[in-house]
């Protein structure tokens, strides 16, 4: 019987080890909660790396963790620090991670990096190749797994192999410069089905295969001697029932029920009611343009002093990679625009930018989500951005003003947000004061309409589409094969 394994450079669980004690936490991310039909479909498997090192794992525990990832459909793949540093911190984000979103002076090409990234991507595959059979369906996702779809291939050419990517693909000119471009495509091209946020980096992809691989390439196939490889684009939604209900049921919370933040967030609209709040919720990464948003927001607050007092920036930023050098430098930059910022312009009454730099409860996420009146988010490069669509999914009263990079793969299904460039500055400060006086009933206009697409293609929506076309090249490739 055919079974569906997904594969990802984490699990879809927690693990945790506290004094001898192990405890395995189902993560409630979105790609979890996607994936949750899936995984669950027949007889399921998910594999990935746990998040411990095999240093942190005592060797009397593995039996005991093996017996616990089983219990929820997962099976590991064990890595060292050392492969950690050079395939994760190395090769994903130091080279990949930066030039897929267009940041070539940051992209690192170390050959120690590239040796790992493919000794840990043969790990993966064979953890695959130890349990799949040819009639398996395979969906490999993102940046970190790129050659594993060809070393599976390779040694199961009748498995049915589908691959994701999250992040952008950068066009031709970009990706080009990578020293190991070929290889790279090879492995995806080990795949049976690719997919993409959008058309744009799919278009991007066909384009490096045809002129790196010199391969015939139709709309949306490539021909291959003895295959056809189906590439399209599936933009990921989110759990909307999920937000959408949270926020409802923080707002019938009261008394002691109401979260810490709640509390200030509900004063603070008391003692000051027409100050407008603005969120900007993303994980320190230079991807987000978050130095560049505050930037802006001064900008903004010198051209149109007549605003101080009247707005006040939330900056969430969740700390991400703290090992890689441009991260840390980014966080140095970050803290020093802040504090030179609310320095010069902080009256008595009045603080421009309160600055939370860590990662929040769930709850409180969704208390930032309601509370605010316009969220602001304006990456120079994200391959979707779930943040946008879930702040939209949190107006249950359909008030609040979405402003959204036009850099950001969500922008394509979210016309109705104020779409910006983020590298100008003009254009975000018209944004800001548009979002300010914009009349309730167009803000309810837009979101109505927002939230209908985004109710209607959801997370689980994403994960069935990919699913039914993976599921029809399974069946297409017995076809072809026995022409
Ligand atoms: C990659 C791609 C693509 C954030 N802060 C907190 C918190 N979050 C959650 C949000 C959201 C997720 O993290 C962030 O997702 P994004 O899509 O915005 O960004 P990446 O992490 O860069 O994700 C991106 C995505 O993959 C999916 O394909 O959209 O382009 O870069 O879900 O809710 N959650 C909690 N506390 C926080 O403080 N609990």
């Amino acid at each position: 019987m055919s079974r569906t394994i997904i594969i990802s450079n984490r699990l879809p669980v927690q693990l945790k080890i506290n004094n001898g004690n192990l405890s395995a936490e189902p993560s409630v991310g979105g790609l979890a909660t996607g994936l949750k039909s899936v995984h669950r479909e027949g007889n399921g498997l998910w594999i990935g790396w746990t998040g411990l090192t095999e240093e942190d794992t005592p060797k009397a525990m593995e039996g005991e963790i093996d017996q616990a990832l089983a219990e929820l459909n997962c099976a590991k793949v064990v890595l060292n620090a050392e492969e950690i540093d050079g395939f994760y911190f190395g090769f994903s984000n130091r080279t990949v991670w930066p030039l897929f979103h267009y940041f070539l002076e940051y992209s690192e090409f170390e050959l120690d990096f590239w040796e790992a990234y493919k000794r840990v991507n043969q790990k993966f595959a064979d953890a695959i190749l130890e349990v799949a059979t040819d009639d398996d369906i395979i969906w490999v996702h993102d940046y970190q797994l790129m050659l594993v779809p060809q070393m599976v291939k390779e040694k199961r050419p009748n498995a049915t192999i589908g691959f994701f990517l999250h992040i952008p693909f950068p066009s031709f000119e970009i990706f080009r410069t990578m020293p190991w471009r070929e290889e790279v495509l090879d492995g995806l091209l080990g795949a049976d089905l690719l997919g993409f946020h959008t058309y744009d980096y799919e278009r991007h992809f066909l384009s490096s295969v045809r002129r790196l691989k010199g391969l015939e390439v139709s709309f949306n196939e490539i021909y291959l001697e003895n295959r056809v490889i189906k590439v399209d684009s599936f933009p990921m939604g989110i759990d909307y029932k999920k937000f959408h209900n949270a926020a409802k049921d923080s707002a019938t919370l009261s008394g002691k029920d109401r979260t810490d933040l709640q509390i200030k967030l509900d004063e603070h609209k008391k003692a000051a009611p027409n100050t407008k709040l603005i969120i900007s919720i993303d994980r320190l990464d230079y991807s987000k343009g978050i130095a560049a948003r505050i930037k802006a927001f001064e900008y903004f607050l010198i051209k149109n002093p007549e605003y101080k007092e009247k707005v006040r920036l939330i900056i969430l930023a969740v700390p991400s990679r703290s090992n890689v050098p441009q991260y840390q430098l980014l966080k140095k930059e970050i803290d020093e625009l802040i504090g030179r910022i609310n320095g010069e312009l902080s009256t008595v009454n009045w603080t421009p930018i309160w600055y939370f730099y860590r990662s929040l409860p769930f709850e409180n996420l969704i208390d930032l989500y309601t509370k605010c009146d316009i969220a602001w988010l304006t990456p120079l490069r994200d391959g979707m951005n779930l943040v946008a669509k879930e702040f939209v999914a949190c107006r249950t009263d359909q008030s609040g003003v979405l402003i959204l990079s036009e850099m950001a793969g969500s922008a394509y299904e979210m016309n109705e947000a104020l779409l910006i460039n983020p590298n100008n500055f003009e254009e975000q400060a018209a944004a800001l004061k548009e979002a300010i006086n914009m009349p309730l009933e167009e803000q309810k206009n837009r979101n109505k309409l927002l939230q209908q697409r985004l109710e209607r293609y959801n997370v689980e929506f994403w994960a069935n589409e990919f699913m039914t076309a993976l599921k029809d090249q399974q069946n297409d490739e017995n076809v072809y094969v026995s022409q």
